[in-house]
C-alpha cells in the first residue's frame, strides 16, 4: 500500500552484554519482518568489513594493541562511515535492525574507566534509533551460557562493569526484554514492539540525532 511505499523505515537497535542472545534475535526478527513483506536489513556494529572495521577486528582478537581512546574513536568512526548509507536506506523505506550501536560504544569504553561524557561526544550527530531494545541478562547468567569467544572484553569481571555502564544509559524510551526467557517468547515480544515502532515511523515520526 501507499503508506508502506512512501514512508520511511525504522532504525531499531538491539543492545546487551556479550552472550545475551542479540545476534540470534536479530536474525529471527529479520526473517519475521521479511515474511511480513517489509523491506528490512540486518546491520551490525562493529562492521568489520570496512578498513576501520578491520582495525577494530584485529584489536578485538588481540592481534593489535591500541590506546583506549583511539579504539573508542575507531568504533565511532565505524558508525560515522555508515551514517549516510543508513540515512538513505531509512528514507527509502527500509527498516534496519542493528546489532549494537553507540550505546555499546559508551558502555564498553566507559567500563574501562574512560569518562562517560567524553565517550558520548563522538556519537553526537549520528542517527538516533527509533527504538532501542535492551536484552537484559545478568553478567553471571551470560557467563554460564559459555562460548565467550576469547575476544577482548569477554570476561565476567569486565562484563559486570559493562552492565553498570548500560544502567547509566538506559532511559525510559528503551524497551527492556528479559533475555533469560525462552527464545520464542523473546522473539514474540520483539516482533510486537518492533511492529509498533515501524507503524509510528510510517505515520511520519521524524528521524532525529544523538543524543536526544
Ligand atoms: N564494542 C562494540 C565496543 O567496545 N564498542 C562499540 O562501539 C561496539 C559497537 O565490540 N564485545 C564491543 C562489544 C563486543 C565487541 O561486538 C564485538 P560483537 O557484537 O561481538 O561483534
Amino acid at each position: 500500500n501507499d503508506l508502506k511505499r512512501d514512508s520511511r523505515g525504522a532504525l531499531i537497535v538491539l543492545e546487551g552484554l556479550d552472550r545475551c542472545g542479540k545476534t540470534s534475535q536479530c536474525a529471527r526478527l529479520l526473517s519475521t519482518l521479511e515474511g511480513l513483506g517489509y523491506s528490512v536489513e540486518s546491520w551490525r556494529f562493529p562492521d568489520r568489513t570496512t578498513g576501520v572495521g578491520r582495525m577494530i577486528s584485529s584489536y578485538l582478537s588481540n592481534q593489535s594493541q591500541l590506546d583506549d581512546h583511539a579504539i573508542h574513536l575507531l568504533f565511532s568512526a565505524n558508525r560515522w562511515e555508515k551514517r549516510s548509507l543508513m540515512e538513505a536506506k531509512l528514507m527509502s523505506g527500509t527498516t534496519l535492525i542493528v546489532d549494537r550501536y553507540s550505546y555499546s560504544g559508551v558502555a564498553f569504553s566507559s567500563a574501562k574507566g574512560l569518562d562517560f561524557q567524553w565517550c558520548k561526544a563522538p556519537e553526537v550527530g549520528l542517527l538516533a534509533p527509533d527504538l532501542v531494545v535492551y536484552l537484559d541478562i545478568s553478567p553471571e547468567k551470560a557467563a554460564e551460557r559459555g562460548g565467550y569467544g576469547g575476544e577482548r572484553y569477554e570476561q565476567l569481571e569486565f562484563q559486570k562493569k559493562v552492565a553498570e555502564s548500560y544502567k547509566k544509559l538506559i532511559d525510559t524510551s528503551w524497551k527492556t526484554v528479559d533475555a533469560t526467557l525462552p527464545i520464542e517468547d523473546i522473539e514474540k515480544h520483539l516482533k510486537e514492539i518492533t511492529l509498533e515502532c515501524i507503524v509510528e515511523c510510517q505515520k511520519g515520526k521524524s528521524l532525529s540525532q544523538l543524543w536526544p
